[in-house]
């Protein structure tokens, strides 16, 4: 939008009046300021990597000076403009509580990752807003960034007042529950701060037991390493055979801790269409799934956040999801992928899941019904 008359008067406060009302237009359901000073808790960041809490993530480790200091990322950066972009499903605004279990022979995506990838609607918006920042400051100097920078996100968004970090680490806000995404734009004009959000967790704790593998290990400490966020998207190798068990049918991330949250019972169910899921995504078909060659996966996940493990992690994780169901039907598939998918990783998990169903139907003494050696969380 180029504005009728530029408005290149505008005193600071009211510029920031001004893109907070833009960013709503845009479509964000949160906007604040805050300055480019380090993150409040970086101390914390630091010796979450020195504790290898990251796990194989190394690019968390390789932009820790810069976290800590923004004029790294940008000279002479001196605010930045925090956004949530809310992604709340229906069922978040009703009573839904905790990940539900899949039907058989289904498999769980976690919902931020149920439609197309959300960095490509933040970047577009981000942009746009930096444009209409800049019409009316052509001397400022900008960069967005959305999840993959070296911006400590939560930590900034709660300082700019958009919510506080939970006991689970992830921001909450009073108006959203926890369902959305946070994004920046790094400025080196300097714009009125907003106040920093209070925490309000008081002694709830309900998401430290919601986690399927204990990954939260004490209110604000998360082990990467155990996450099934972590092990389902970032771990590229072969999963721990320990926490396989635990990881249930979720194919994609996990909701299990954000769902625990009451803060949730604020959250009003997203409109915007960039976050519609898309029905093949909502309870995908894990048998389907199995039998994609790198082409159908290219394809079907061409726009998907879900692209990210590449075919060879997703259908680990579908091993994975198929031996915790230990279901006979899916043994035919498994045994093929066992013995000829072109995948070490994947044909090593279809093993490990042949093994769990096969157990399973010894123990029910049934090579037919098909019931679970165990519930998994
Ligand atoms: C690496 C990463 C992960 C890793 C590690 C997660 C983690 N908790 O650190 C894994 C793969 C596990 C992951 C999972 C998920 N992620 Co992620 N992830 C990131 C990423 C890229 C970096 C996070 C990071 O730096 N972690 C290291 C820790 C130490 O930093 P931090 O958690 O931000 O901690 C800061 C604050 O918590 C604070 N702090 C620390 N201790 C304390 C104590 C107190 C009392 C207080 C007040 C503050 C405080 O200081 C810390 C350091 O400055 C960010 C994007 C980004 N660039 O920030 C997205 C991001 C955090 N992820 C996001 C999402 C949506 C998820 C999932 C929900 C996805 C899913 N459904 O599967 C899960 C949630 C799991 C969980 N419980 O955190 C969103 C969170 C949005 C929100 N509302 O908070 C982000 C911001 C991406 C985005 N742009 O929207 N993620
Ligand atoms: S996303 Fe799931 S596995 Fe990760 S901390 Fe939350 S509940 Fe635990």
């Amino acid at each position: 939008m180029t504005p009728a008359t530029p408005d290149a008067v505008l005193s600071d406060s009211d510029l920031a009046d001004a893109v907070k009302q833009r960013a709503r237009a845009l479509g964000f359901a949160l906007c604040g300021i805050t300055t480019a000073d380090p993150p409040p808790h970086h101390r914390q960041y630091a010796r979450w990597l020195a504790e290898g809490r990251a796990g194989e993530m190394l690019y968390l480790h390789r932009q820790e000076p810069k976290r800590g200091d923004l004029r790294q990322v940008l000279p002479g950066a001196r605010s930045v403009v925090c956004v949530a972009l809310n992604y709340a499903p229906e069922e978040a605004t009703a009573d839904f509580v905790g990940a539900q279990l899949a039907a058989p022979l289904q498999g769980t995506v976690a919902r931020y990752a149920r439609f197309d990838d959300y960095h490509e609607t933040m970047w577009a918006r981000l942009e746009a807003l930096r444009t209409f920042i800049q019409e009316r400051r052509p001397e400022a100097n900008g960069k967005v960034y959305c999840d993959t920078g070296p911006i400590t996100e939560r930590d900034l968004a709660m300082r700019a007042g958009l919510g506080w970090v939970g006991k689970h680490t992830n921001l909450i806000s009073r108006h959203l529950g926890n369902w959305f995404f946070l994004g920046e734009i790094l400025l080196d004009i300097a714009l009125p701060p907003d106040a920093p959000e209070a925490a309000h967790c008081g002694t709830c704790q309900r998401c430290l037991p919601a986690c399927p593998t204990g990954a939260i290990t004490a209110p604000y400490q998360l082990d990467a390493r155990r996450c099934i966020s972590y092990l389902t998207i970032e771990l590229k190798g072969s999963i721990p055979e320990d926490l396989r068990p635990l990881i249930g049918t979720r194919i994609y991330g996990c909701d299990d801790c954000l769902a625990a949250c009451p803060w949730n019972k604020f959250a009003r169910a997203a409109s915007d269409e960039a976050v519609r899921p898309r029905a093949d995504l909502t309870a995908p078909d894990l048998l389907e799934l199995l039998s994609l060659d790198e082409a159908q996966f290219r394809e079907r996940f061409r726009h998907s956040p879900i692209r990210r493990t590449k075919r060879r992690g997703l259908l680990r994780n579908v091993c994975v999801a198929l031996g915790n169901l230990a279901e006979p039907r899916a043994l035919p598939a498994l045994r093929r992928a066992a013995a000829a998918d072109p995948e070490p990783l994947v044909r090593e998990h279809a093993e490990w899941a042949l093994q769990r169903v096969n157990a399973s139907l010894t123990a029910n003494g049934d090579s037919t019904s098909g019931k679970k050696l165990t519930e998994f969380p």
